[in-house]
């Protein structure tokens, strides 16, 4: 079906509604009245849109994959993932900031799309409200396509967004709630973007690809109404230009995106990213940086990490090391990010012993892999498994030192695990045992 040209005199149709058996509001064309919707705006939202929800999507499912969900328990999903899981290989720990870098464009995608979005879909409103309903078992098809396509957006960004604030206020779990959520939308989304190229395209054609961006307000003009697309039967006068408008969306976008920059850079950005839920630093001493959860919050006391503290190590055989023995091993320091998960970063120096040191210690050179457990009683981070190249790398520490002096309680002291690229979630704290299978 082709669009008329954009010159073609506007059909003339019978007020108010149209045709007289819509059941009066949404349903009536008549109904909606903006003067800007149409599939030129529609096409240029989705252009924009398209991208950074496939940057957004992409990075989500590295961000699945650093976990090395096929070790131990590190997959948080439900059975393992019901095969679903991205166990293609193992996440690397070079460059260091590579779980930084993906879960910061993870983000960032995804809070500059949302007001994208939003617009979007004001723009396609009363597509939502067509009349009838269903037509035909295609149309029928399509349709279920589209609620898919709008409640999964909305359910994954909505998740996500939340989720960054450390705000559940739902009883399901945010990780495979969003997880199987980005499953059914990428569907969805993959089936919308085939079908609508051509449709963009040939809007683009007719119209122009930036032509309409030129127009002031006097000269903002509806696009011509066809019968079951978007734009208005009976427009009213226009209050704002198509590119006033787009510039508004683009610089809420931009603003959205920025506070997640701000974070996962880090660094003299992060006091500018105002709205940030972690943006600021404590304070400027050497354990001031951000804490997610505090010693008090996960049920330890101090006489846990007191000085009857002990490491057990497990492999060829247990060995058990007091903090002191642990000093007195060779000790090496490296600038390492923590990433967490939610799209914050912190870059440290931390000192410590290397965990391939350990490994050998307790009879267990070049281990496959080594179950590190937090002291910590409950919680899905109480245990972590690493991968064989997450224990060579010479920079993976059990650090017990930041910044030049002792661990803070609530930075993780006694010891804490730190793996470069790895992400936040498995920088153990309060590090109880560590169990190597040999090679
Ligand atoms: C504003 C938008 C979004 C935000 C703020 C956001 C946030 C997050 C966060 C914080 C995680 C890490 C969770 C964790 O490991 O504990 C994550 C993971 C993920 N996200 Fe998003 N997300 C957004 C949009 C999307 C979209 C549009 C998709 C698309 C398909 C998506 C797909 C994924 C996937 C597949 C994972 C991995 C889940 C796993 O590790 O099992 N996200 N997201
Ligand atoms: N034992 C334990 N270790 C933990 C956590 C935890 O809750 N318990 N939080 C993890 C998370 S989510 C991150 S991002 C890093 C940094 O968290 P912090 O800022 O609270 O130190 O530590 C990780 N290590
Ligand atoms: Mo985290």
């Amino acid at each position: 079906m082709r669009l008329p040209r954009p010159n073609l005199p506007r059909p003339k149709l019978p007020k108010p509604g149209f045709p007289a058996d819509h059941p009066p509001g949404p349903t009536r064309p008549s109904f909606w009245r903006s003067p800007l919707r149409g599939p030129w705006l529609t096409s240029i939202l989705g252009s924009a849109l398209a991208p950074l929800i496939l940057v957004c999507a992409f990075t989500g499912f590295l961000s699945q994959a650093a976990y090395n969900p096929a070790l131990g328990n590190n997959s948080l999903l439900p059975g393992g993932g019901l095969g679903v899981d991205l166990y293609f290989f193992s996440w690397p720990t070079s460059p260091s900031f590579l779980y930084a870098l993906t879960q910061g464009v993870h983000v960032t995608s995804g809070l500059l799309a949302i007001p994208i979005l939003l617009a979007k879909l004001w723009s396609v409103m009363p597509k939502l409200f067509e009349w009838p309903p269903i037509r035909s078992i295609a149309h029928a098809l399509e349709r279920a396509s589209l609620a898919l396509l709008v409640g999964g957006s909305i359910f994954v960004f909505f998740t996500g967004l939340l989720n960054i604030q450390v705000f559940y206020p739902w009883p399901f779990r945010f990780l495979p709630a969003h997880y199987y959520g980005a499953f059914v939308f990428m569907a969805a989304f993959l089936l919308h973007i085939g079908l609508k190229i051509p449709v963009a395209r040939r809007t683009f054609r007719e119209q122009g690809v930036l032509r309409p961006l030129r127009a002031d307000l006097e000269h903002t003009e509806p696009e011509p109404y066809v019968e079951g697309h978007v734009a208005p039967l009976e427009p009213d006068r226009p209050t704002i230009s198509r590119r006033a408008m787009l510039a508004t969306v683009g610089a809420a976008s931009l603003g959205a995106g920025f506070i997640a920059a701000s974070q996962s850079i880090g660094g003299p950005l992060r006091s500018l990213g105002l709205l940030a839920p972690r943006s600021t630093q404590l304070n400027d001493g050497p354990n001031g940086f951000q804490i997610n959860k505090t010693l008090a919050k996960v049920n330890l006391t101090r006489d846990d990490i007191g000085p009857n503290w002990r490491l057990v190590l497990q492999g060829g055989e247990e060995r058990i090391l007091s903090r002191e023995e642990l000093l007195a091993m060779p000790q090496h320091t490296y600038d390492l990010p923590i990433a967490c998960v939610e799209g914050w970063s912190t870059t440290q120096s931390w000192t410590g012993v290397r965990l391939r040191d350990l490994a050998t210690l307790a009879g267990a050179p070049g281990a496959s892999q080594v179950l590190v457990e937090s002291l910590q009683k409950g919680g899905a981070l109480r245990e972590v498994t690493l991968s064989s190249g997450q224990i060579a790398d010479e920079r993976s520490l059990l650090a017990l030192r930041v910044n030049g002096v002792d661990l803070s309680p609530d930075h993780g002291y006694p010891a804490r695990v730190i793996v470069p690229a790895a992400p936040g979630v498995h920088q153990t704290k309060w590090v109880g045992a560590m169990k190597f299978e040999a090679a």
